[in-house]
């Protein structure tokens, strides 16, 4: 009974010491190692090459080593009848709101836009924002996004947020469901994705969305690159109904060399950085899983395959 780690950065060494550290006995194996593929139980996998979960005979579970799924969907070969598992982890959501919460601060004291000028030696003060000037919406209320939602709270933002159900987050305003989805876009001057990519959610920020938001209103996209319609966004930012926007996720990744974002002066990108999974947080979430799948428990943070997420 093992575990093989399959994904192709360079991450397999520190998952396979993460899970021997907190458990020495643990059989674990780097895909591309020598090792007996029936004897594996449970493929711990991030962005795998396509197909090769077929490998494996014996599988009881599929477990993401991040919060998305949408790279195991993308794989016609994934074994239908499996559960898949995903993290959901304190330290993850709190690192995504962070960012997101930077990302929001720089925005309101023209950061990014004052390190232009320095490179052309201009002094030209802004109009001057606070907190309270704005209303945050998040899109997207599941385990980051209600973290993120909270901590706007507290901060003093104005907080709104919209899901497919209905939720209560004490100081903030909740949506639910496609048909409140234009009150809550009127409203969002910041607009956060924290949506998971499903059929449901590919392309949904795109012109017609954008054209419901505030003239002005500013996006963040920290959930997947699938999410946005580039030139839609480019169109939106530069007919200045945007006032513009900070990306940490891309349609392919890296971001392509030639792709119009790296040189826009109001389109501010980060290196899929925003929150990443900390072995040492995550690990126990993954052990106790292995635990309950030895004993014929029920898993942990199970994905829904009709959601698909
Ligand atoms: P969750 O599954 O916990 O939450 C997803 C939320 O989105 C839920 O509130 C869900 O609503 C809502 N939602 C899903 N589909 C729809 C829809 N069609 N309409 C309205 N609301 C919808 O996911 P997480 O919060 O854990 O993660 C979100 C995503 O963030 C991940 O899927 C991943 O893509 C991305 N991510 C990015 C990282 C980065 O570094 N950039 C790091 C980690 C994650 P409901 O609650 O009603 O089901
Ligand atoms: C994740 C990610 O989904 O890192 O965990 O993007």
């Amino acid at each position: 009974m093992s575990i093989v780690i399959i994904r192709q950065d360079d991450k397999i060494e520190l998952w396979k010491e993460a899970l021997r550290a907190q458990d020495p006995k643990i059989e674990v194996y780097g895909y591309l190692e020598p090792h007996d593929k029936a004897a594996v139980e449970v493929a711990l996998v991030w962005k795998h090459p396509k197909g090769t979960l077929t490998d494996y005979p014996n599988l009881k579970y599929i477990a993401s080593s991040g919060a998305g799924v949408d790279f195991l969907f993308e794989d016609e070969s994934l074994p239908e009848d499996l559960p898949i598992t995903r993290v959901v982890d304190t330290m993850l959501a709190s690192d995504m709101s962070e960012y997101v919460i930077a990302t929001i601060f720089s925005y309101l004291k023209h950061l990014q836009t004052y390190r232009v000028d320095q490179f052309h030696k201009v002094w030209s003060p802004k109009p001057y924002y606070r907190i309270t000037d704005f209303t945050v919406g998040v899109m997207g209320l599941g385990a980051l996004g209600k973290v993120l939602a909270d901590d706007l709270v507290r901060i003093g933002f104005k907080t709104q947020g919209w899901a497919r159900s209905e939720k209560q987050i004490a100081g903030a305003v909740t949506f639910a469901g496609e048909h409140t989805f234009d009150e809550f876009l009127a409203t969002s001057q910041i607009l956060v994705c924290l949506l998971p990519l499903t059929d449901e959610t590919t392309g949904i920020l795109n012109t017609e969305l954008f054209n419901r938001l505030p003239k002005g209103a500013y996006v963040i996209n920290a959930a997947r690159g699938g999410h946005m319609v580039d030139a839609d966004l480019i169109a939106a930012v530069d007919n200045n109904h945007l006032s513009g926007a900070t990306l940490d996720v891309f349609h392919q990744e890296p971001l392509p060399e030639t792709h119009p974002f790296w040189a826009h002066e109001k389109i501010n990108i980060t290196p899929h950085y925003a929150s990443v999974s900390d072995t040492t947080s995550v690990v126990p979430q993954i052990l106790e899983n292995y635990y309950r799948s030895q004993k014929g428990a029920p898993l942990l943070h199970l994905v829904s395959k009709t959601k698909g997420y």
